[in-house]
């Protein structure tokens, strides 16, 4: 399936307002007013289908048939025929005038004319132009509101801060060198112990405790956000969008985002091929199928768990499926104050007070993901796997595996399949750094120090894009392009 034709679909699919700008009298059936322009593309498919029609759809719908054909873009062709055995011949122009405004689920229109199929155009042929356009993507936030007092917690700059420089410093830990480690050291945001910091993707990442690490700060994060609004997790992962021909009702459902978990439109890095079609797969239908799902059995296959050890779990799910749920369901990030794209999303190091509005929920970023309500979503069906692997072990081999509390968290005590008394939470120290722990941190010095630890460990990257003049990244969670388990992806 040519990456082009994909695209393209990608930019078609959905809802679009539909009106004519003349003809009225000769096509009074299309004069309506709130006519809709369904189009969707199936899995892998190579052609438009779609249906114009009112609500509910039910009875009436004009049908849509077209090529998918990127090589004739901005042209579109297609035929339109009613119940009544009218046949229409459309032939329209994708408008690219948005240009990047369009990716990504973004405002697109199309312009054309309608003729009765069978007429040669002429004088005396009637014609009716029309357009339509595209409705935006409904965002997760638009469907699953916060209560205020969640809300003032995940925005707050330190929280903010603490959860990205978590990230950042064992994801990150490999790449520093020894001057930059002593920095990190120096503000207490070292992973771990001194001189004995796990890091998340390093060659002891399975064996080193960091999948504990991940486990327990993610599960310690849920707790607290779900005494404050319950957040329940997903019982499975959501299914991709229904085919069109499966129902419209589903589909429009869907694309209109109802229960705020709809997958959002993919978009393009100009030039970072590797990334456009990484991103294109997990938020595909395959992507689904073929990985996802198997993801989703294998943790919770008593076989396997039962030979896990808990930070191998962890790890696997952090680097696997964790950066595929970020992704996927991430919609293409915006300058908060142009409201331009930026497939790049926000640059690691750049603290503007834009980026600290409640708006920036993007989940590509540590900074603002768990702003977003399908971050506990997610979260939270990762955190029940924990229980599917305690399950597994006392199945396997009771007892090998004992309930615990780390800092009143339920958890597990360090054993044959436990390394940890204590995993990471950030500094430990009065104030430093305690963003979860409790009262919310020790304020403003914080806050400096946590910018500061960022700066530390992004210091290389920025020299380079000094350098280049450019910004050569990635959105953080899809720096790593895990592959799936399926083989394909
Ligand atoms: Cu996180």
């Amino acid at each position: 399936m040519p990456q082009a034709e994909v695209l393209l679909g990608e930019r078609l699919v959905g809802i679009w307002d539909f009106r004519l700008l003349d003809g009225q009298e000769d096509y009074p059936g299309l004069a309506l007013e709130r006519l809709e322009l369904l189009l969707d593309i199936g899995p892998g498919g190579r052609a438009v289908r779609g249906a114009l029609g009112q609500r509910p759809f039910d009875k009436g719908n004009l049908q849509v048939f077209g090529e998918l054909d990127a090589g004739k873009v901005p042209n579109l062709r297609w035929k339109l025929t009613d119940h009544a055995g009218q046949v229409y011949d459309c032939q329209a122009i994708f408008d690219e005038i948005w240009g990047n405004w369009s990716s990504g689920g973004g405002q697109a229109t199309i312009s054309g004319a309608l003729s009765e199929l069978g007429r040669q155009h002429g004088f005396s042929t009637r014609q009716a132009r029309f357009v339509a356009v595209r409705r935006p993507f409904v965002l997760a936030r638009e469907r699953l509101p916060y209560r205020p007092e969640l809300k003032a917690w995940l925005m707050s700059p330190g929280h903010r801060l603490f959860h990205q420089v978590w990230h950042a410093a064992r994801d990150r830990w490999r790449h520093l060198d020894e001057t930059q480690r002593r920095g990190v050291r120096g503000l207490g945001w070292q992973p771990g112990p001194e001189g004995k910091e796990r890091d998340a993707r390093g060659k002891e990442r399975h064996r080193n405790g960091s999948g504990e690490d991940f486990l327990f700060m993610h599960r310690d994060m849920v707790l607290k956000a779900r005494a404050m609004q319950p957040l329940p997790s997903w019982p499975s992962l959501p299914a991709p969008r229904p085919y069109i021909g499966h129902g419209v009702q589903a589909f429009v459902d869907y694309v209109e985002n109802h229960d705020g978990y709809s997958v959002p439109p993919s978009w393009e890095i100009p030039g970072d091929d590797g990334f456009n079609a990484w991103l294109l797969g997990i938020k595909s239908s395959d992507g689904y199928f073929g990985n996802f799902q198997l993801w989703e059995a294998q943790y919770q296959n008593p076989e396997y768990l039962s030979n896990l050890c808990l930070g191998e779990l962890g790890s696997r799910i952090e680097l696997g499926i964790h950066d595929w749920l970020h992704m996927c369901w991430a919609s293409l990030a915006r300058d908060p104050n142009s409201g331009l794209s930026m497939p790049y999303a926000r640059n690691p190091v750049d603290f503007s007070e834009r980026w600290f509005r409640e708006d920036n929920d993007f989940l590509g970023d540590a900074f603002s993901s768990h702003l977003n309500p399908v971050f506990w979503a997610f979260h939270g069906w990762i955190d029940d796997r924990i229980e599917d692997w305690f399950l597994a072990h006392e199945q396997a081999h009771p007892g090998e595996v004992l309930r615990t509390f780390v800092d009143g968290v339920p958890w597990f005590a360090p054993g044959r399949w436990v390394e940890l008394a204590r995993p990471w939470l950030g500094p430990q120290q009065a104030g430093c750094g305690a963003w979860l722990q409790g009262n919310g941190g020790g304020g403003e010095l914080d806050i400096e120090t946590m910018k500061l630890a960022l700066r530390i460990i992004h210091s290389d990257e920025t020299e380079v894009e000094r350098l280049s003049r450019r910004i050569p990244l990635r959105p953080w969670y899809g720096r790593h392009l895990p592959p799936g388990p399926g083989g394909k992806q």
